[in-house]
């Protein structure tokens, strides 16, 4: 498919990386691009050849937030009915996804990275919720993510003094998994993501659909629906392969059924 605002690539066999590429705009978010995002991790999620996939953007911005230019004009029912405030398409994927952020990952570009499985950060990498500095406020998870991720005092602040957090202090706050430097952070999101392409890859739906229920349910029911997918999980040829070949001392053969 031809895309005018993303760039994709197979960097290493298993891995699909999606890159945002609007550097006039620090990749500010609109319906093209987003639509473009979500059309292109769809099409790596139905790839059987891919395992895990890699979000990016630029050194200089993951993506400056949405584009406030094209929401000036907007009203509340264009709002209400553009397909650009639909998200969802994002959280229905199967396999991991990782976001390798550098630079600026504000407003929709810091909901984009959290509503991602996983993010690896530049050592220049600052997040931060600013909507409220142009009247509005955080419309795809800055509220509700980042408060289950970095807890309810510093998501206030964020959100409400427009503070933006540095990569050390995302890492401190729980909200990214590793910071590297600039040179070398999209290849660690790159190489985590081809570790994880790796491994039998119906376990890693499970695990990754069970996680994020942890986010969703009590724990009774998220128990539940871990054990359901562990039984699943027993379903599975490669329960049979990685258990044989752990007992016979040589390494796995994933048939990834
Ligand atoms: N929208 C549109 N254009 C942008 C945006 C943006 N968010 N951010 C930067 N740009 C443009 C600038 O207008 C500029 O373009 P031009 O050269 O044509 O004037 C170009 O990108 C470069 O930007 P700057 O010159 O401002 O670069 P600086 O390095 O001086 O500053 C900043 C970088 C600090 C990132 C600055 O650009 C800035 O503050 N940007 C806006 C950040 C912001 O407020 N983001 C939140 C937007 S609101 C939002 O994200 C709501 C999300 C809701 C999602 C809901 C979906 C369901």
């Amino acid at each position: 498919m031809a895309y005018e605002m993303i760039l994709t690539e197979t960097p290493v066999p298993g891995v699909g990386l999606v890159r945002l590429n609007r550097p006039q705009a620090l990749n500010a978010l609109n319906s093209q691009i987003t639509g473009e995002i979500f059309d292109a991790l769809e099409a790596f999620d139905r790839d059987d050849s891919i395992g895990c996939m890699v979000l990016t953007g630029s050194d200089k911005a993951f993506a400056a937030g949405a584009d406030i230019k094209a929401m000036s004009t907007q009203t509340m029912i264009e709002m209400m009915t553009d397909d650009f405030t639909d998200w969802s398409r994002l959280t229905r994927l199967s396999k991991p996804v990782i976001a390798a952020v550098s630079g600026w990952a504000l407003g929709g570009g810091c909901e984009m990275a959290m509503t991602c499985d996983m993010i690896v950060a530049s050592e220049t990498a600052k997040f931060g919720q600013p909507e409220i500095t142009i009247g509005i406020i955080p419309g795809a998870g800055g509220t509700q993510r980042l408060t289950r991720a970095v807890g309810k005092a510093l998501a206030m602040e964020i959100a409400l003094g427009n503070r933006n957090l540095t990569a050390q202090e995302a890492l401190g706050a729980g909200l990214v998994n590793r910071v590297y430097p600039v040179e070398s952070y999209l290849q660690e999101a790159i190489n985590l993501a081809a570790k994880i392409a790796g491994m039998p890859q119906v376990a890693v739906r499970l695990i990754k659909d069970a996680i994020n229920k942890a986010h969703e349910l009590s724990l009774k029911e998220g128990l539940d629906y871990e054990k359901r997918n562990f039984y699943i999980a027993f379903g599975t040829e490669d329960k049979t392969e990685g258990m044989t070949a752990f007992v016979e001392k040589r390494p796995p053969q994933w048939k990834n059924r």
